[in-house]
């Protein structure tokens, strides 16, 4: 314990000013003292000291135009944080909370989650404090374009490969994607993923995130009885996970009762029509109030609040980073939940995952449960490069595959470990044997 604690020691001095940061390396962390116990050579070779540095960061300055004709300037972030199983990969986050913190956590988090996928992809991540709300399309594409404009000089189908996050989505990865073609003339559709499907994009790509979430929760409760049909499902968030978390939630025999944006949540207890959200959230970029009031009878809006409170027996948390607070959890546990699979990346506060592992509730951790994304997009790199194109059915069941697979590597991990069902430390271990032979392979680099 003492070397752990040592380093991580030197992770808060070396990082100030970054709580989430902080917070990822400590969770995954305390899940690595028993591979140390067995395997002293990772320590003796830096590997853990090694991983809490990213091996580069880029900071920039990302000037733009408003539709007033005022200079905008936002910054915009790349951490490339590890490559040691392939091109650097990971999503882009476009929103007002954005910092070198927020951005190494998530790289940080990358790293073990696309080591899960068991696909060649290293760990990145990249963003900017620009907020896409009440932006015209003009102003995005003009946003867009200037990001790039710095951002394209460090990507490559070979070196770093970015996708969506919060706030980016198909129209602003072709803005992307157009800029970098144009700087670099040269169509390399395998440089960014998430992409329309006329040019370069995979089916499944879109749903991939949420769906694959929704699959994990089944297997989980699977794995300790019966799966998620019948029962009744809460998920926070509007967006691109937790639209398509619904949508499979229904396909397996689940109700999906709520949603939520930053303004506040709905309930509806018939089960959220997901047609109706999807023309709300994706089509007219609305409000999640506009769902209650366009429903009518059987749902309700509620403002502020916490989607936690409503009774279900299984919670699929897929906005934001520490929307799932000690209290929340302590909530959902009274209510009867039966698992929790993080659809957003570390949406559950330390304290929350703590509440959960007490109680015995089935906890997927979200570099399990929402790698569906990254592995579609892996599949997405697979199809560009050899130019071809999947159905909707092969890469679906591609990504079946890739989430069962990852499950059963929680479980058997945790077991070898001696800790049976702890997903948490069967995500972490896993995942972080798989980067640490590769960089063992190649030395001190
Ligand atoms: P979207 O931008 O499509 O949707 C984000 C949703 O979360 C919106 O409903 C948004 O509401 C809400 N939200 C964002 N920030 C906050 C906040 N501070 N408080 C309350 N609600 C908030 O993003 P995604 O669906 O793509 O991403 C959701 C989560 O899933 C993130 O944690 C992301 O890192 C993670 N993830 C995404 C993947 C992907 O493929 N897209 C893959 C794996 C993980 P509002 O509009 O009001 O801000
Ligand atoms: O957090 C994530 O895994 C993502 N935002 C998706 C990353 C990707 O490269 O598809």
């Amino acid at each position: 314990m003492a070397a752990l604690q040592q380093t991580f020691d030197e992770v808060l001095r070396r990082n100030p000013g970054e709580p989430e940061f902080h917070q990822a390396v400590r969770e995954v962390f305390d899940s690595l003292q028993v591979i140390q116990d067995r395997h002293p050579e990772y320590s003796d070779a830096g590997i853990i000291t090694r991983l809490c540095e990213p091996e580069r960061q880029i900071i920039f300055r990302v000037p733009w135009v408003d539709d007033q004709g005022t200079v905008q300037v936002n910054r915009g972030f790349r951490v490339e944080y590890n490559s040691a199983l392939g091109p650097y990969k990971g999503g882009l986050r476009f929103h007002p909370s954005v910092n070198l913190g927020i951005v190494k956590f998530l790289g940080f988090e990358q790293i073990f989650k696309n080591s899960l996928t068991g696909l060649p992809i290293g760990g990145g991540k990249g963003g900017s404090d620009f907020d896409p709300h009440g932006k015209s399309d003009d102003e995005v594409m003009r946003f867009c374009q200037s990001f790039m404009t710095e951002l394209y000089r460090h990507l490559g189908e070979y070196t770093d490969v970015p996708a969506g996050d919060i706030g980016v989505g198909a129209r602003e990865i072709g803005f992307l994607f157009g800029q970098y073609k144009r700087l670099t003339n040269r169509y390399e559709a395998g440089v960014l993923t998430g992409k329309g499907l006329d040019w370069g994009g995979s089916l499944v790509r879109k749903e991939a995130t949420g769906y694959g979430a929704a699959i994990f929760a089944d297997e989980m409760l699977k794995a300790r009885g019966a799966g998620l049909e019948g029962k009744k499902a809460s998920v926070s968030g509007s967006g691109n996970v937790a639209i398509y978390a619904i949508e499979k939630v229904h396909q397996l025999g689940g109700t999906a009762i709520t949603a939520s944006d930053s303004s506040g949540y709905v309930v509806d207890e018939n089960g959220i029509d997901l047609e109706l959200l999807r023309q709300i959230k994706e089509v007219e970029r609305g409000r999640i109030h506009e769902y209650a009031e366009r429903r009518g009878e059987g749902a309700r809006f509620v403002e502020g609040g916490s989607v936690w409170d409503v009774p279900v027996e299984i919670a699929l948390p897929c906005a934001t980073q520490n929307e799932l607070d000690e209290d929340a959890a302590t909530t959902l546990v009274k209510n009867g939940v039966l698992a929790v699979s993080e659809g957003a990346n570390m949406p559950s506060t330390h304290e929350a995952v703590q509440v959960f592992r007490e109680a015995d509730i089935a906890f997927g951790p979200g570099k399990a449960a929402n790698a569906g994304g990254v592995a579609t997009s892996a599949l997405e790199m697979q199809q560009n490069a050899s130019r071809d194109t999947w159905t909707f059915e092969y890469t679906e069941e591609r990504l079946t595959q890739i989430m069962r697979g990852i499950h059963t590597t929680c479980l058997e991990t945790a077991e070898e470990f001696g800790r049976p069902g702890d997903y948490v430390l069967g995500a972490n271990v896993a995942g972080f044997r798989k980067v640490a032979d590769a960089m063992m392979a190649f030395g001190v680099i």
